[in-house]
């Protein structure tokens, strides 16, 4: 019997996607026979309706010294955050002195962005050491942290209550979500802000997008399931954003209860929940089979594709580890992976053990088909390719449904 990490509800089992490596645990041949595996197995409460891991990995082994993904490999996804930034500024009339935290800042986050602008009084947190020291590196306030409510208690000693805390693509990762939720609570000041975005369940359920179930994605949540969590503490969400980020993303803004009037966009989006029976069995049983039709269909493409085409992959996401790994796609279906991240080249993905490699290889050896591993990027994939690959190469994509793209 597993419970729901929020209210100890015992959780609904719907499917398993099977044996599964670390998304992001990149490795070398030599690391084959001692590669990790664990069960990835979504399930939900049906009380919070808390979607969410059945089993996560222990997250040291997740978040560590050489962590793999780094955000600037986006550029759009900088200007995401910049633009976020500058909007906060204005919006909530921030002053240069007000203390601002980043939770999960990853190479610099948002807080670089504040740092640029004059905001000096700032901090990131991130567990993962070379994320860190590569912030630090761009002038930006670290500590090296997993984020709990005993973390909290250290930034309050040290720095004081938080007017704006920020947990971009971060919440998710967090298993300990209590402690989290303790620690926002424990810092945020009377007028204080906590604005979070992460990858939206309704998304994913209409693009059966089951990629963005991994590892690292201990939730997946919705409005509902963030307004369960908030209503133990002292905090509401006041406001909500659809985003198109990260294939499809909520942002919510949320404040001490009581403190800010409530946007109508929060009874429409949870409208939208109630009446498409979000938390439903039958919602999560109607995904599983199209988990199973999706893969499928993935494979007869692929396979039809292969037989006298060259087929790579733009991009060693962490989503490719789920979609290779719960379809069985290994080098005979794609025969490489392109990557502009230094540490993931000449390596293998994890469990399938495609080659990755940097992006001249790519352009040395363009196949005919590209499989889009990074589909979230997929603007400024195109836009960066379509003097390059796009001029002689088709796209495919397994979202919304496993197809070559036509444009
Ligand atoms: O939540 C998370 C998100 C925000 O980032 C983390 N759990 C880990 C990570 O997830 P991901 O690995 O699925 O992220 P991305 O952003 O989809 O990864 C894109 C990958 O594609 C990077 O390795 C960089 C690469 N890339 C590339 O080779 N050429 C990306 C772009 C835009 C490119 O042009």
């Amino acid at each position: 019997m597993t419970l729901c990490r929020n209210c100890s509800t015992e959780l609904n089992d719907f499917m398993t996607f099977g044996k599964m490596p670390i998304a992001n645990a990149f490795l070398e041949k030599n690391q084959i026979k001692s590669e990790y595996f664990f069960e990835l197995a979504p399930t939900f409460c049906p009380k919070c309706s808390l979607f969410q891991l059945k089993f996560q990995p222990d997250p040291n082994s997740l978040f560590h010294e050489n962590y793999a993904f780094f955000a600037n490999t986006s550029e759009k996804m900088q200007r995401h955050f910049e633009d976020l930034t500058k909007s906060v500024i204005e919006q909530f009339k921030l002053k240069k002195t007000d203390l601002i935290v980043e939770i999960g800042n990853n190479d610099g986050g948002m807080v670089k962005y504040f740092n640029d602008l004059g905001y000096s009084n700032h901090l990131g947190v991130d567990p993962s050491k070379n994320v860190c020291d590569f912030a630090k590196s761009l002038g930006v306030r670290v500590k090296n942290e997993f984020f709990n409510h005993e973390t909290a208690r250290d930034i309050k000693r040290d720095y004081g209550d938080v007017k704006v805390l920020f947990a971009a693509n971060t919440l998710a990762h967090i298993a300990d979500i209590t402690s989290v939720f303790e620690g926002i609570d424990f810092l945020l000041s009377k007028d204080g802000l906590f604005i979070t975005e992460d990858p939206y369940l309704l998304d994913l359920l209409k693009k059966t997008s089951y990629d963005q179930i991994y590892d690292e994605h201990v939730f997946i949540f919705s409005l509902t399931s963030i307004i369960k969590l908030c209503e133990k503490f002292d905090l509401e969400v006041f406001d909500v954003e659809k985003l198109k980020t990260a294939g499809g993303s909520l942002r919510y803004y949320i404040a001490r209860r009581g403190q800010k009037i409530i946007s109508p966009r929060v009874q429409m989006v949870l409208s939208e929940e109630r009446s498409i029976d979000l938390f439903s069995e039958e919602t999560f049983l109607r995904f599983k089979y199209n988990c199973e039709q999706s893969k499928n269909d993935l494979l007869t493409l692929l396979q039809a594709k292969s037989k006298n085409h060259k087929i790579a992959s733009y991009g060693a996401t962490s989503k490719t580890t789920t979609i290779f790994n719960y379809c069985g796609i290994d080098s005979s279906l794609i025969e490489f992976i392109t990557d502009t991240t230094p540490n993931k080249q000449n390596k293998l993905s994890p469990g399938m053990h495609i080659p990755i490699y940097d992006y001249e290889y790519f352009l040395n050896n363009i196949p005919e088909y590209c499989f889009l591993g990074a589909w979230n990027h997929i603007d400024e994939i195109l836009e960066k390719e379509k003097n390059m690959f796009s001029l002689s190469g088709q796209w495919l994509s397994h979202t919304p449904k496993p197809q070559v793209l036509d444009f």
